[in-house]
């Protein structure tokens, strides 16, 4: 039985990693939490009691506890899931963002280095790196363009992972992960915060509430490459399980605009609306199928400046070919299957 620790276990990431090692491993998982003054295990509260996984409390802002766990521990994988991972937030907190996602590797390295050297390590990289991208779909090979304090960090990140793998011969590798979703994506990323309200707006419409709350959103022409998360920690585990340490692009190998997924998420909802207007007076409309007047012309979405971003990533687009060919990665669920999903779970929980 092997020891693997995951960071930011109480995320999405961290949950799916955890789920899928504990499904498809004999292995001892240790979860890593930072300590907060409520528990927000959400994520992982149906594992918390299984025999092979363990809590663990640390902090990437901490050295000591990292450095702590892992000469308690001696593990054989490490991998960091943790972050500061909302963007818009990263102008806002920036050294905040720079000591968790670039500095706290370090701090993950350092332990390693030092305690147990043939530890396999895994750090989340991001398309975010790629920021103002030169071409598409982008690859492996896509230079480092960074548009936020958040992809700084990680671009930052994946220099001291490489010269750490380098200097010290390591496996430490930081795959390059386009956005990735799932119901257990935080509630302010544009995906989840879509799917939520959405949910809500259909409830209202079926049970006759007269005010309509409508949704507001920044820039819903920006273009992502959207996959679930469970297809994604499948393929960090093969990049941690290769027989050298090679990093690589997972992504679904399709765009689509913010506007698309709102689209989408309210044709699952069976509700009708128009798009109206343009720039911040771009509105989103119930279209009235009901011959009631009192639905008529109600705002579901709405553009709020205060979300557009200081500096945006437009287009982001990946080619997973790579991973494809060489690692056998195959995602199972597509851009349809994810909007429903967590559609059909807000539809539940809202
Ligand atoms: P989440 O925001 O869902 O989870 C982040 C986790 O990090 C939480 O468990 C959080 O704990 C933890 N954390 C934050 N700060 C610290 C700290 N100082 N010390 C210890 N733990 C901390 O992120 P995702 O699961 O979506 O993403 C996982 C990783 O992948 C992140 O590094 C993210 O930047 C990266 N990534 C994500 C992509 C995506 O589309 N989801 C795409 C590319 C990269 P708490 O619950 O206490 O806040
Ligand atoms: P992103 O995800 O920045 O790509 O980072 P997010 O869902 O926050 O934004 C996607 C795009 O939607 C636009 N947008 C809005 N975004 C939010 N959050 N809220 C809004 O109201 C809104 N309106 C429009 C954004 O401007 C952006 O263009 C995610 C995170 O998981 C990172 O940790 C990860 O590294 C990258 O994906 C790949």
């Amino acid at each position: 039985m092997k020891k693997i620790i995951i960071t930011g276990i109480t995320g999405q990431d961290g949950s799916y990693m955890a789920d899928f090692l504990l499904k498809n491993t004999e292995h001892k998982i240790y979860g890593m939490v930072r300590r907060s003054s409520t528990k927000n295990y959400k994520n992982i509260k149906h594992i918390i009691n299984d025999p092979r996984f363990e809590i663990v409390t640390g902090d990437l802002s901490d050295s000591q506890s990292i450095d702590n766990i892992v000469r308690d521990i001696m593990p054989n994988y490490f991998i960091n899931l943790a972050a500061q991972s909302f963007v818009g937030a990263s102008w806002q907190i920036p050294e905040q963002t720079f000591d968790i996602d670039a500095v706290g590797v370090i701090r993950c390295l350092e332990a390693i280095r030092k305690h147990t050297p043939s530890c396999k390590f895994y750090n989340a990289g991001s398309s975010e790196e790629l920021g103002n991208v030169d071409y598409s779909p982008q690859d492996e090979d896509h230079p480092l363009k960074p548009r936020s304090p958040y992809g700084a960090a990680k671009a930052a990140a994946r220099h001291i992972v490489k010269v750490y793998r380098e200097s010290y011969n390591l496996f430490a590798i930081q795959g390059l992960l386009y956005n990735h979703e799932s119901p257990r994506r935080g509630e302010e990323f544009v995906t989840r915060k879509i799917t939520k309200h959405v949910a809500q707006i259909k409830k209202d419409l079926d049970f006759g509430k007269d005010f309509i709350k409508p949704l507001e959103l920044g820039n819903i022409y920006a273009k992502r490459d959207w996959s679930h998360a469970e297809d994604f920690v499948e393929g960090i585990w093969m990049m941690l399980n290769q027989d050298y340490p090679k990093e690589y692009l997972l992504a679904s190998g399709q765009t689509h605009t913010v506007k698309e997924f709102i689209d989408k998420s309210f044709e699952l909802c069976g509700i009708n609306g128009f798009w109206v207007g343009e720039g911040l007076e771009e509105k989103f409309i119930l279209k009235n199928t009901t011959n009631s007047l009192y639905y008529d012309h109600k705002i579901l979405v709405k553009i709020n400046e205060k979300f557009y971003r200081p500096a945006e990533v437009d287009l982001l687009l990946g080619n997973p070919t790579r991973a494809q060919n060489e690692m056998g990665w195959i995602p199972k669920k597509s851009f349809q299957n994810i909007v429903e999903e967590m559609i059909l779970n807000d539809l539940k929980c809202t």
